[in-house]
C-alpha cells in the first residue's frame, strides 16, 4: 500500500507514536509518506519506502496566522495526486482532520478517491478539541473521516460523551518496539548517574500544566528522606522553570538532573528503576509503557487511559491526582524492597509484551485495506 501519514513532527507521544508506525509499515514493505512542516523527530533513518514531504508555509505581512490548514491540505493534494496513494492517516485531529477533509473534497473533483483514517491521541478531544472556538469543526471531520481510531477505550469513551460522533471509533491501542525498548545491561552507565548505587527515578513529558511535573519533585523530596535517590526529568516545556525553582526551594537540585529532551530514550529507561507519570489526564500514556518495556515499574494517576496499561499492584501502582503522599509511599515501597522491586520490574515488562509494535501494526493495516476496500 502507499500511505501517506500526517502528524506533529515534535517530540510528543501522537508523533512519535506515528512516527514509529510508519517505520514499521515501510520495513513490511509499504510505501509510506510523512507530511507535516519539520522533519519528525524520530525519522533518522534511511529507507528506500520512507518519503518526507514537508508543508511549507509561506510568510505574508497580512497574515498574523499564517494559515497552516491550507498549505497542508495543497500539500496532500499534491502528494496524494502525483504519488498516488492510498489512503491518508492523519495523528490528531486538530487540522489534520479538517485538512484531510479539503483535500479528499478537492480531490473529488478530479475524480480521484482518497479515503482518510483520523486517529485520536488525547489532547485534541480532552483539552483543545473541546474548547468551542474549535468543536465544531473537529466535530465535523471526525465525522467525515473514513475510519476513526482511539489510542485507548478510555479516549473512546471520552470522544462520545464530549462530541456528538455517530460512528463507530475503533481502539487501536498504542504500541511499543520491543527490539528497541528491551532490558539492557547499562550497569557502567547507570554508575556514572548513581555512584552509590542510589535508585533512579524519571520522569518524561513536555512539561506542560497537563503533566504536573512540580508533584514528581515534590514526590521525590519525600522520597529521599527515606531511599538514597536520583531523579532524572527529561523533556521541556513551560512548566519546567517552575519545577527547577521547586528543586531549589526543596533542597534536591544535586540530586536531580534536567536532561532536557532525549533521543535515546531506552539507555535512559535502562538505568532507571521507577517511573513517575502524575499527570491531569493521559489518553494512553506512552512513555510509561516505553520505561515498562525496559523493566521500569510505573507509579501513575489512575486517569484517562492509564489504568489500560499500568495495573495496579503489579507493574507499579495508580494513585488519584495530586495524592503526593501515597506516590512517594508506594515508590518507598518499591524502592526499599529489592525482592519486590524485581518482581513489578519482571511484571512491568511482561505486561508491556502484550503492546508489542508487530502484534498492532497488523491490526492497521486490516483497517487500511477495509477503508480502502469500501471506498
Ligand atoms: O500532551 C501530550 O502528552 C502530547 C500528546 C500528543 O499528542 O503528542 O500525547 C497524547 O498522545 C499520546 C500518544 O497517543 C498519548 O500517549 C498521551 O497520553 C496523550 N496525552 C494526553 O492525553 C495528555
Amino acid at each position: 500500500m502507499k500511505i501517506g501519514i500526517v502528524l506533529y513532527p515534535t517530540f510528543g507521544g501522537s508523533g512519535v507514536m506515528a512516527t514509529e508506525l510508519g517505520l514499521g509499515l515501510a520495513e513490511k514493505g509499504h510505501e509510506v509518506h510523512f507530511i507535516t512542516y519539520q522533519e519528525p523527530a524520530r525519522l533518522n533513518v534511511f529507507s528506500p519506502n520512507i518519503y518526507y514531504h514537508e508543508v511549507s508555509v509561506p510568510q505574508y505581512p497580512l497574515f498574523e496566522y499564517p494559515p497552516y490548514e491550507t498549505a497542508l491540505a495543497s500539500t496532500l493534494v499534491n502528494v496524494v495526486k502525483h504519488k498516488k496513494l492510498d489512503i491518508l492517516h492523519v495523528h490528531y485531529a486538530i487540522p489534520h482532520a479538517s485538512s484531510a477533509y479539503l483535500a479528499q473534497q478537492m480531490l473529488k473533483a478530479e475524480n480521484i478517491h482518497i479515503p482518510f483514517i483520523t486517529t485520536l491521541h488525547g489532547t485534541d478531544i480532552t483539552l483543545v478539541g473541546k474548547d468551542s472556538s474549535y468543536r465544531s469543526v473537529v466535530t465535523f471531520s471526525i465525522n467525515q473521516s473514513n475510519a476513526i481510531t482511539a489510542v485507548s477505550e478510555n479516549l473512546k469513551l471520552e470522544t462520545y460523551k464530549f462530541f456528538d460522533v455517530h460512528k463507530e471509533i475503533e481502539v487501536i491501542h498504542n504500541f511499543v518496539d520491543l527490539e528497541r525498548f528491551k532490558k539492557n545491561d547499562l550497569t557502567d552507565f547507570k554508575k556514572q548517574i548513581a555512584p552509590k548505587g542510589e535508585k533512579i527515578i524519571t520522569h518524561v513529558s513536555n512539561f506542560r500544566p497537563v503533566k504536573r511535573i512540580q508533584d514528581v519533585v515534590h514526590a521525590f523530596a519525600k522520597i529521599q528522606e527515606r531511599v538514597p535517590a536520583k531523579l532524572l526529568m527529561v523533556g521541556d516545556g513551560p512548566d519546567r522553570q517552575l519545577a527547577e525553582e521547586l528543586c531549589r526551594k526543596l533542597g534536591t537540585c544535586k540530586h536531580t538532573r534536567f536532561l532536557g529532551k532525549q533521543e535515546k530514550m531506552e539507555d535512559i529507561f535502562n538505568i532507571s528503576d521507577l517511573f513517575i507519570l502524575p499527570s491531569t489526564y493521559e489518553s494512553f500514556g506512552l512513555a510509561a509503557l516505553e520505561a515498562m518495556a525496559c523493566g521500569v515499574p510505573v507509579i501513575s494517576t489512575n486517569t484517562g487511559g492509564l489504568p489500560e496499561i499500568n495495573l495496579n499492584g503489579s507493574t507499579g501502582f495508580l494513585t488519584e491526582i495530586g495524592d503526593i503522599e501515597t506516590m512517594s509511599e508506594k515508590s518507598i515501597y518499591l524502592l526499599g524492597n529489592d525482592k519486590v522491586l524485581n518482581e513489578f520490574k519482571e511484571n512491568a515488562m511482561e505486561h508491556a509484551k502484550k503492546f508489542s509494535l508487530k502484534d498492532i501494526l497488523p491490526k492497521y493495516e486490516s483497517l487500511y485495506l477495509n477503508v480502502i476496500n469500501n471506498k
